[in-house]
């Protein structure tokens, strides 16, 4: 049902249907993808399709709980949250098109990473899923391309933050599912 509120974005037709879906937006904390930085933080929750993301604020407030659903039923996905070196002046489009060595530089800036199956809510595999640090952060996929997904979540579990070794085809960064979201101090 909550899924069902988020997504289908309904028009509002009266002020009171409005107010009662604005409140059942603010309780399961999704809706916030209008936040601006004068909000305060709460949960933003980006979806995951084959093979991008969908839903992804321009900005955020520090503090805001990053959330992601899964809304493929094919893959597993999952949002690396990196916050970029303030000197990091390119887009993450081009970013991503770095040799894997040069991305993989990124890495230590990882906040957090997000994992879920085929039509499931995100769980933090790595840190929080708080961004609490103001900057620009990288939001990317990098699940090879039909890799078995609970192949997938079951080494992302056993590897404790590192990169999960699974068969399959070039992660879903290759097939445009990045983002880039900044979050405000
Ligand atoms: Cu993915």
């Amino acid at each position: 049902m909550f899924t069902e509120i988020c997504h289908s974005r309904p028009i509002r037709t009266s002020v009171a249907a409005g107010a009662a879906l604005a409140a059942a937006a603010a309780l399961t904390g999704c809706g916030s993808d209008d936040a601006d930085a004068d909000d305060p933080p709460g949960t933003v929750e980006i979806a995951a399709i084959d093979y991008a993301y969908v839903d992804v604020p321009e900005s955020v407030p520090a503090g805001t709980t990053l959330a992601m659903r899964n809304d493929s039923d094919v893959e597993a996905h999952e949002v690396v949250a990196i916050r970029l070196p303030d000197d990091e002046s390119r887009s993450v489009a081009e970013l991503v098109q770095l040799p894997p060595q040069e991305l993989g530089a990124f890495f230590p800036g990882v906040a957090t990473v997000l994992v879920a199956g085929p039509g499931d809510a995100g769980v933090a595999v790595e840190g929080t899923d708080v961004l609490s640090e103001p900057g620009r952060y990288a939001l990317i996929c990098v699940i090879p391309t039909g890799a078995d997904p609970a192949e997938y979540l079951a080494a992302a579990a056993a590897a404790e933050g590192g990169p999960p070794e699974v068969a399959g085809g070039p992660p879903h960064i290759v097939e445009g599912m990045f983002a880039e979201l900044r979050v405000t101090g």
